[in-house]
C-alpha cells in the first residue's frame, strides 16, 4: 500500500494515538515519557494492526498451504515492502528481518565477518559506539585474530576524520559506525566516511538504530554495504529489526543460523541454501512483530519524517537552554543546531542516577547510566550521565517541566 497524504504535524493530535502516554502515575503526576532512544511508544495502530493478526489472520509463515497462513504470509512480506520503501532499497531481498540491532551486527559479524576477516586484519570503530557494535567485532576479533581500532573525538565532540584518515589502510577489513551517538546525540557525515573507508575497500556497516526512527533514511544515497536497526526505537514492537545489506554480498554470504526456511533442500548427506531473503532468517520469524514493524512505518510515513526532525530541534534546542541554566550543568557531544533529539548531561556533584529517581517521582522518564556506551563515558571521563530522548509525540511543555523538575531536584540534592 502506497502512503496516503500526508497529515499536518501536530504532536497534541498524535498524543491521541498514543494511549500509554495519556496517564497519571506517583500521585497523579502527567507521565512525561523521555527515553525514546532506549525505546519508543507505540499508536493504536501498530496495537491494532499486530491485535488483528492474532485475532484473525494468524498462522506460521512461508510453510502452510492453508488461508490463515497465506494471509499472515502475504501480511509478513507486505511489511518487509514498507521496510524497503522506507529506507529506499533498491529490493526486498536485501531486507532481512532480524531480532534487532545487536541481532543484525551479530549476522554480519558472523556470516560476514567469520568468511572474510583474518588475523592481522583491522576492524575500525568509532569512540561513540553502542556495545551492540563494539562486541560482536570484538568477539570476531577474538576468533580471527584480528585488531579492532577506534576513531578518536575531536575536541568539539565530533568524529576525528584525520585520525580516521590515519588509520585506514590495507588491513581495514570492516569499518562500522553508528548514524547518531544514543550518548552525545551528534550526526556522523555516513556518505562521507563511507566514501573515506571505500577507498581501501573496507566493508561498510552503519549502526542506524537512532537515525532512521528520526532522519529521512536512502541506503542508496549513504552508499554504505549494510545497515542495522531496530523496529521498538521507530513505534514497532521490540523483538524485530532490520539488516539492509547490498544484494551483492548478500548473495556471497552463507548463513549464520541453520534451521527450517533457509535452505533449499536437505538430505541426510548436508544441505543448500535457500533464496534471499530467507536464507538468513532461519525459523519461526518474529511475525506479528514484523507485522507491526509494517504498520509503524505506515504511521510514520503518514506523518513526514522530515516534520519530525524539525520538531525533535525545537525540543533539544529548548532542553539544551533548560540544562544549560542550572549550575555545574555540562551537556554532553555538540551544540544544540547539529544534535539528533536526544541530550545527555551531567550535573557537578550531583548523581545521575540520583537525578533520576527524582525525576520519576515527578513523572518524568530519562535514562541515567551509561546507555551502554562505556568506551566513550570513560573517554569523557565520567561514569554515568543523564540522557533526555524525545520522538514525534513530546511537546515543548514537556520540556519546559523537565527543566523546571530539574533546577527542584538538583537544589534538594545539593
Ligand atoms: N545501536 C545504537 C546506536 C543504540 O542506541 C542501540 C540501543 C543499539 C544499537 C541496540 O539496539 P537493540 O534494539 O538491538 O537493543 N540503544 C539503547 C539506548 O540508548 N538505551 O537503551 C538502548
Amino acid at each position: 500500500m502506497e502512503p496516503k497524504q500526508k497529515k499536518t504535524f501536530n504532536p497534541i493530535e498524535i498524543r491521541e494515538d498514543f494511549p500509554i502516554l495519556n496517564q497519571t502515575i506517583h500521585r497523579e503526576r502527567p507521565l512525561v515519557y523521555f527515553d525514546n532512544g532506549a525505546s519508543t511508544q507505540h499508536p493504536r495502530q501498530v496495537i491494532e494492526a499486530m491485535d488483528d493478526c492474532y485475532v484473525r489472520t494468524y498462522a506460521n509463515v512461508h510453510r502452510g498451504i492453508h488461508w490463515l497462513s497465506e494471509q499472515s504470509s502475504a501480511q509478513y512480506e507486505q511489511a518487509r515492502t514498507s521496510v524497503r520503501r522506507f529506507i529506499n532499497a533498491s529490493h526486498g531481498n536485501e531486507v532481512i528481518f532480524t531480532s534487532g540491532t545487536t541481532g543484525s551486527i551479530n549476522l554480519i559479524a558472523r556470516s560476514w565477518g567469520d568468511a572474510n576477516v583474518k588475523s592481522g586484519d583491522e576492524i575500525l570503530l568509532t569512540m561513540l559506539e553502542h556495545h551492540s557494535n563494539i562486541v560482536p567485532w570484538q568477539q570476531l576479533a577474538e576468533r580471527t585474530g584480528a585488531v579492532v581500532k577506534f576513531i578518536q573525538l575531536t575536541e568539539a565532540g565530533e568524529l576525528d576524520l584525520d585520525h580516521m584518515h590515519s588509520l585506514l589502510s590495507s588491513r581495514t577489513k570492516i569499518v562500522s559506525f553508528a548514524s547518531v551517538s544514543n550518548v552525545l546525540g551528534c550526526r556522523t557525515p555516513v556518505a562521507e566516511l563511507t566514501a573515506m573507508a571505500k577507498t581501501v575497500g573496507a566493508l561498510v556497516v552503519v549502526d542506524a538504530a537512532q537515525s532512521v526512527p528520526h532522519d529521512k533514511t536512502d541506503v542508496q544515497s549513504w552508499g554504505a554495504d549494510f545497515i542495522a536497526f531496530s523496529g521498538h526505537k521507530m513505534l514497532g514492537p521490540s523483538g524485530v529489526g532490520v539488516l539492509w545489506g547490498r544484494q551483492s554480498i548478500l548473495e556471497e554470504m552463507q548463513p549464520f543460523l541453520g534451521g527450517g526456511s533457509m535452505i533449499d533442500q536437505v538430505t541426510t548427506d548436508g544441505f543448500t541454501w535457500g533464496e534471499l531473503p530467507a536464507r538468513f532468517e532461519a525459523g519461526t520469524p518474529p511475525i506479528v512483530e514484523a507485522i507491526g514493524l509494517g504498520s509503524a512505518i505506515e504511521y510514520l510515513e503518514n506523518i513526514d519524517v522530515d516534520q519530525i526532525e524539525e520538531h525533535e530541534q525545537v525540543l533539544v534546542k529548548r532542553a539544551y537552554e533548560l540544562i544549560t541554566e542550572i549550575d555545574g550543568a555540562k551537556i554532553l557531544g555538540p551544540a544544540a543546531e547539529c544534535r539528533a533529539g536526544l541530550v545527555s548531561f551531567v550535573i557537578e556533584g550531583v548523581s545521575s542516577q540520583d537525578i533520576s529517581i527524582l525525576l520519576d517521582q515527578l513523572g518524568i522518564a530519562i535514562r541515567a547510566g551509561h546507555h551502554c556506551a562505556m568506551p566513550l563515558h570513560k573517554q569523557l571521563g565520567i561514569k554515568a550521565s543523564c540522557r533526555a530522548s524525545f520522538y514525534l509525540y513530546n511537546t515543548l511543555d514537556e520540556v519546559e517541566k523537565m527543566g523546571e523538575a530539574l533546577k527542584k531536584v538538583v537544589q534538594r540534592l545539593r
